[in-house]
């Protein structure tokens, strides 16, 4: 049997994301319009089958989906407020980097203009778009996500966390947090053993199988974290403020900054203070925590 064809898809920006996009769009038959701010960016994805339009307006018009890559918030803003006539009755899927606050603006705005809005997070780098560890995070319009699931899957995996438009971008910049904090320890205990002239590269072979081993740990702490009752008969707060009181003085020993540390010994020694020291290290979350929740 003759396969369907497969609907129109227009991709906005020609970044490292947008032409990843663009590659896969191609590669899973859908015919593809792109468009950049700065022209010039399209000739290898031209030659691969994709269709350059002149104008933005004329690559909204090309199809029903418009997928939207930019810089960012101001930079999506720009680009499509001068289109929103053009957008009316059409799917934006916007997956550029915003807050959650952003996102949920740009949901309204889309709402105003009669636009069908999906936003998202990308949990991969432009590499790995198409690939298994690719991980797309979406919330916003479940019409979108339910009409256009086949070719959003088409980037990673597609996960969706309903209408609250923010709600994708809220768990890509908690999942980024994370990340970065574990890059920036992985920087401290590498500048503890550069005092003693050991190379980054060897460290990370320490460092990887341990931080992995530790990751797995995570959900053991959670159920304190969700109920409040930080009650434990092992490694209690006080024991981590004697550890982490220790690493301190090592690092300041070896001549190492404390600005990745010191928030950690920050947040220990308020709970701690407050009276708190039999009970677990899960117990910083209460120093963290919104005051309203
Ligand atoms: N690259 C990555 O690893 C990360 C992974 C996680 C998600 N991010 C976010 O994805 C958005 C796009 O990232 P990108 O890597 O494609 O970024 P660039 O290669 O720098 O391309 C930026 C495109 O945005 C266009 N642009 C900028 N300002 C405007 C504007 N005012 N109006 C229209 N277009 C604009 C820019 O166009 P040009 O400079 O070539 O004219 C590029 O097409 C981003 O939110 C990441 O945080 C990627």
């Amino acid at each position: 049997m003759a396969e369907l064809p497969r609907s129109p898809i227009t991709v906005l920006g020609l970044g490292a994301m947008g032409r990843a996009f663009t590659r896969e769009f191609l590669g899973g038959g859908h015919p593809t319009t792109v468009w950049n701010r700065t022209p010039g960016k399209d000739g290898e994805l031209v030659a691969a089958g994709a269709a350059a339009a002149a104008t933005i307006g004329e690559a909204v018009r090309a199809s029903r989906l418009v997928v939207v890559c930019l810089l960012d918030h101001r930079s999506v803003h720009e680009a499509l407020d001068p289109v929103a006539g053009a957008l009316e009755g059409r799917a934006v899927v916007n997956l550029t980097s915003t807050t959650p606050d952003e996102a949920r603006e740009l949901a309204a705005w889309a709402k105003g203009h009669g636009i069908d809005y999906l936003d998202g997070g990308i949990m991969a780098t432009p590499d790995m778009i198409g690939q298994p560890p690719a991980s797309l995070l979406y919330s916003g319009s479940r019409t979108v996500f339910d009409e256009h699931g086949p070719a959003l899957r088409l980037l990673g995996s597609a996960d969706y966390f309903g209408e609250d438009a923010g709600l994708a971008s809220l768990y890509d910049f908690a999942l980024l947090a994370g990340m970065y904090l574990m890059f920036a320890g992985f920087s401290h205990g590498a500048a503890m053993m550069r005092s003693a002239g050991v190379p980054a590269a060897e460290f990370a072979e320490r460092a990887v199988p341990w931080l992995t081993a530790m990751a797995q740990t995570i959900p053991f702490g959670t159920t304190a974290v969700d109920t409040g009752d930080y009650t434990t008969d092992v490694q209690s707060l006080d024991f981590n403020k004697a550890a982490v009181d220790a690493i301190v003085r090592a690092s300041r020993d070896a001549g190492v900054g404390l600005d990745a540390i010191a928030p950690v010994k920050a947040l220990i020694d308020r709970q701690v203070a407050d009276g708190h020291g039999a009970e677990s290290f899960n117990r910083i979350f209460e120093g963290l925590k919104p005051v309203s929740a």
